[in-house]
């Protein structure tokens, strides 16, 4: 007998019998029902990481779990193959991004092939291919002509010195990451998808998710971040013009001492343009230009601003109030300007006191009597109006709407509801993207290039800027264009590419038919695959990549195309994989092997002795030495131990602590349940049939107690899979089973007892062939099966074989104690009484006569009595 398992002779031998026939292939077959199954595809950085391994490992179980259970299921992989680090790389090693992206895929399908994930390659994508993008320019210029995408004038980061535009990933604490000036922000024409005019629809349906987790609802509902306000109009003086103010406290109208715009505010220039305060204003601009403008970004600067010049009228008071310029207030958020109520809010107040200006308490708790020039912080709370001439004395949160109403009567405001959601600025400043379709024409201006010339490729052969641009604006013969509309030959390209976020957005659909030449996806073959039913990704895509692929959905619903509009019906947020560090005092972070335990069994470092830190458990990072290498493990332990191991160590939407001992403990049970097949295949060999009827048809304790337990054991698997992903606690059931099938002494096993070993031994396989596939495949071939295990159905279990505690039941006819019988515990009451009713003693004692009365009493004992 073999008494290891050999992965390396194993699992290659399945893999190559799997592809050989096609057993992950799918089509499209209205007589079943379909499950599609994906998992968040990779970006091809060449290797897979252990994050990936989890990530897949849990998709591939629920895969072949649905596939025994009859679905049709579809389960894909692709590579969302766009995106800087191709560029960086291209940079640093000279080669092209193409070149690099192919090879990594490349190696990475390989990987992917090794730890036996039954996808069906057939269906693989790489979004960098013309052939895909072809469709996302096509739909780009459908949304253009709907007037779903538009340019208009936005702020990137710059590099001053590089002369070029930098990703978000490329500042590093506000410097450029190559040359370390400081990053400014450059005003660019680009693109955007009117995302925002599907706000409330996304924000509604948020509710009707039910098969996604909460937490990841809720971000994408504060994302979207709704608030129901008012919009104030203030006349500005001197002119007849008005600033708005978007505020969600009009109650507080009647503090308005000053008011503040963002630094980008048109009205800024504007106003101050050709008055003594021009200078300064500018200079406050300029300044602001360079920090981070965003929700996030502003609290990391100190609050200020500068008076630039002019004056409004508060709509309330009629007071003239100053303007100013602040670099806390948004332009991208409500109308870009505040009535600032300091003593309401405490950035105003901070702003007030900074530059002293008025504070007006209008709002104070019940029975308390606030002063604007002592207080010391601002009341942001709900309370009693004051100050507010007629309002005075009312309740504040009353007042919202009253003075709402009140305003809008003077025509001086409205209700209304705005958005923290941003339209999606898609333009990129980078080579290694979809570019996008269009040309600019000085006569014609913006031109959308014609359907029959796309896809518009990416130029392969570019020089790379060792500056880190795009080379594409210094590429003639893909810059240079003619205008398709007038034929003007110095019309120019577009050079900028599409955020891969838009790649992102749609290729599940693109899945179903993935190379279909016609459109973006064959209808009908969407119509039958999508949407998802089960999508499984990090957390980290939890707002934006979900987001734009709901927003995306809903783009092609309104152009008639799909009939659906949100894309994963179930989504599970894996957990991350985590692992202890360890320090040196003297040598930092250290690999595992360079930490050995001394003879007092204290760990230390190999170099100096020195005790090391165990650090808690923490995320893998290059840098902490702590990362585990797929690749190794495989070569170690095989795909199916590593797999196991993912599965067992924590249910999949917690935090995974990897550990040398778990995937040590791992192996020892494949190995055990290796030995305990083949052991068993000496001893009951010849045996017949596993056995398969009711336990009670069983005669031995010890038959019936396995049996049982086997029975136990597919209910358990099947509902831990089936209802919750719970894998781990899945595996313990089939360990328990493997533990009653081990203590057998199988010499003196009788014929009976053999046939429910069998029956619990292809049963564990069964189960178990999610899990670790190739293993399963081996031994189910040993016990004599032909095929794939991953042609069987999933078990069934017995429901009248999972108890074992049979009671008595004692039955009584006429009060006079007639027959005893015993039944499973479970039974119903009227299985109880028919069996009662048809017992030859009873029957014998009824003679012709009916029952008048079947009583069942359940107390200490099961009686029945039977009046007649
Ligand atoms: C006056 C006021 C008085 C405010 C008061 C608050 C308290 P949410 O709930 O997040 O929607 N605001 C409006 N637009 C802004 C912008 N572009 N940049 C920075 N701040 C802006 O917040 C709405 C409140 O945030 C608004 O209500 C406004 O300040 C401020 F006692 O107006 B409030
Ligand atoms: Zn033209």
């Amino acid at each position: 007998m073999e008494q290891r398992y050999h992965p390396e002779l194993v699992e290659p031998e399945w893999q190559a019998y799997w592809n050989k026939h096609q057993l992950f292939k799918v089509t499209e077959d209205s007589s079943k029902e379909k499950y599609y199954l994906l998992e968040m595809f990779p970006y091809p950085s060449g290797k897979i990481h252990i994050g990936h391994v989890r990530n897949y490992t849990i998709g591939d179980v629920v895969v072949r779990y649905k596939r025994m259970k009859g679905f049709n299921v579809i389960h894909p992989m692709g590579w969302d193959a766009f995106g800087m680090p191709a560029e960086n790389a291209a940079i640093a090693n000279n080669t092209h991004p193409a070149a690099w992206t192919y090879d990594n895929i490349g190696a990475m399908r390989e990987q992917l092939k090794k730890m036996g994930f039954s996808y069906d390659w057939d269906r693989e994508i790489a979004t960098c291919r013309p052939e895909y993008y072809k469709w996302e320019q096509w739909l780009f210029l459908k949304m253009l002509e709907k007037g779903m995408a538009y340019r208009k004038e936005s702020y990137v980061n710059w590099c001053e010195k590089c002369q070029t535009v930098l990703a978000n990933e490329q500042v590093e604490q506000d410097k450029c990451w190559r040359c370390s000036q400081t990053v400014q922000q450059k005003k660019l024409w680009q693109w955007f998808f009117k995302i925002t005019d599907y706000a409330e629809d996304l924000l509604v349906h948020c509710d009707k998710l039910p098969g996604w987790p909460d937490k990841v609802t809720v971000m994408q509902k504060n994302w979207i971040g709704r608030s129901v306000g008012s919009q104030l109009k203030f006349k500005i003086d001197g002119r007849d013009e008005d600033i708005e103010v978007f505020t969600t406290r009009p109650d507080t109208v009647f503090g308005a001492t000053f008011m503040c715009l963002a630094p980008e505010h048109p009205l800024v220039e504007s106003l101050s343009k050709g008055t003594q305060k021009e200078n300064e204003v500018a200079a406050f601009v300029q300044k602001v230009s360079s920090q981070e403008r965003s929700a996030e970004g502003i609290e990391k600067y100190e609050k200020e601003g500068v008076f630039i010049g002019t004056y409004c009228i508060n709509p309330a008071t009629g007071e003239k109030i100053p303007v100013y310029t602040a670099n806390f207030v948004l332009m991208e958020y409500g109308t870009g300007a505040i009535m600032s109520v300091p003593a309401g809010d405490q950035r105003d107040f901070d702003f007030a006191r900074k530059y002293g200006l008025d504070i007006r308490v209008v709002v104070q708790p019940e029975g308390e009597n606030l002063n604007g020039s002592t207080m010391k912080e601002a009341y942001t709370d709900e309370g009693v109006m004051v100050n507010s001439g007629e309002f005075n004395g009312l309740d504040s949160k009353k007042a919202i709407d009253v003075m709402t109403d009140w305003l809008e009567k003077k025509g001086r405001g409205k209700k209304t509801v705005s958005y923290r959601l941003r339209d999606w600025g898609i333009s990129r400043q980078r080579y290694w993207g979809a570019p996008i379709p269009v040309i600019h024409c000085p006569d014609c201006g913006v031109v959308p290039v014609p359907e029959t010339d796309l896809p518009i490729r990416l130029p392969e052969d570019a020089d790379f800027l060792k500056k880190g641009g795009s080379p594409l604006p210094t590429l003639d013969f893909f810059a240079k264009a003619t205008c398709p509309e007038c034929g003007r030959q110095d019309a120019k390209r577009d050079t900028d590419t599409m955020d891969t976020f838009v790649e992102s957005s749609w290729y599940y659909l693109r899945y179903c038919s993935p190379r279909y030449e016609d459109g973006m996806f064959d209808p009908e073959a969407v119509k039958y695959w999508a949407p998802v039913d089960q999508y499984i990704g990090g957390v980290e895509h939890a707002v934006l990549h979900l987001l734009y692929s709901r927003y995306f959905m809903r783009v092609l619903n309104t152009l008639g195309m799909i009939d659906f509009k949100e894309p994963f019906t179930r989504l599970l947020t894996q957990g991350m994989v985590c692992k202890e560090t360890m320090t040196c005092p003297d040598h930092g972070y250290l690999f595992p092997e360079e930490a050995v335990k001394n003879v007092e069994d204290n760990l230390v470092c190999t170099r100096c002795n020195n005790d090391v830190e165990v650090g808690r458990v923490i995320k893998m990072s290059k840098s902490k030495k702590n990362v585990v290498d797929p690749n190794e493990l495989l070569g170690k332990y095989g795909a199916d131990v590593v797999r196991l191991f993912c599965l067992f160590a924590a249910p999949p939407e917690r935090d995974l602590e990897w550990s040398e001992d778990g995937v040590e403990g791992s192996n020892r049970f494949v190995n055990r349940v290796w030995r305990l097949v083949l052991e068993c295949l000496e001893k009951i060999d010849g045996s017949d049939e596993p056995f398969t009827g009711p336990a009670s048809d069983l005669s031995s304790a010890q038959a019936k107690d396995l049996y049982i337990k086997a029975n136990q054991t597919i209910q358990k698997v099947t509902d831990d899979i089936d209802k919750s992903f719970h894998f781990n606690t899945a595996i313990s059931a089939v360990m328990e089973l493997v533990n009653a099938l081990y203590v057998i002494d199988l010499d003196s096993a009788d014929t009976e007892l053999k046939k429910v070993i069998r029956f619990s031994l292809e049963n564990t396989l069964l189960l178990l062939s999610p899990i670790i596939p190739h293993f399963c495949e081996e031994l189910f071939k040993r016990l004599g099966k032909n095929g794939s295990i991953i042609e069987q159905s999933w078990p069934e279990y017995r429901k009248d074989s999972l108890k074992t505690d049979d009671v008595l039941v004692v039955v009584q006819v006429n009060g006079k104690l007639r027959s005893k019988f015993t039944i499973n515990a479970d039974s119903e009451e009227t299985e109880i009484k028919e069996t009662a009713l048809a017992d030859k003693k009873i029957k014998k004692h009824m003679g012709d006569k009916e029952p008048k009365k079947v009583i069942l009493i359940r107390k200490k004992q099961t009686l029945i009595n039977i009046v007649v």
